[in-house]
């Protein structure tokens, strides 16, 4: 079964609770659940994590290697910024990697519009809201029909 990582960077477990107009109205439960939802009827393996620690985000990276992950889909929130180590990390990963954002990062603050983790995504998305990240995992699901 094809095994997909979704993780969250930090602050994201407040979804839903503040900045419903940059971030939307849903919680990170439901974007989750949305996941796990697709996944299922695609016959598809989802595991989830948030983290509000570069080393939380880099470990799960790490395990990923090793357990059969095919892909993963990130969203670093303010790491994406900032963290090196997080590109390194995704580096040594070798499946796909798409990064998520749920607002359009470059519509923002300048400092926003660098990316490390970008020098490593497969593919990124922005702007989409909670979207995105069906989004991410629809093109891993017909990608890996049409390989
Ligand atoms: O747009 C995105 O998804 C971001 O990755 C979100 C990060 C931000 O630092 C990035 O530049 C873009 C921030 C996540 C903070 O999430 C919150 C959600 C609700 C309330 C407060 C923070």
């Amino acid at each position: 079964m094809n095994k997909v990582l979704v993780l969250h960077g930090p602050n994201l477990n407040l979804l839903g609770t503040r900045q419903p107009e940059i971030y939307g109205r849903e919680t990170l439960n439901d974007i989750n659940n949305a996941l796990y939802e697709k996944a299922a009827v695609n016959g598809w393996d989802i595991k989830a994590l948030q983290s509000n620690h570069e080393g939380g985000l880099i470990d799960a990276i790490h395990a990923a290697r090793d357990d059969g992950t095919a892909a993963i889909i990130i969203n670093p929130a303010a790491y994406t910024h900032t963290s090196v180590a997080i590109l390194d990390a995704l580096n040594a990963f070798e499946g796909k990697v798409i990064e998520v954002h749920l607002s359009n990062v470059h519509k923002r603050e300048s400092f926003r519009h660098h990316s490390y983790v970008s020098l490593r995504a497969d593919g990124v998305i922005a702007g989409l809201g909670s979207q995105g990240y069906l989004a991410a995992l629809d093109a891993l699901i017909r990608g890996a029909e049409r390989a």
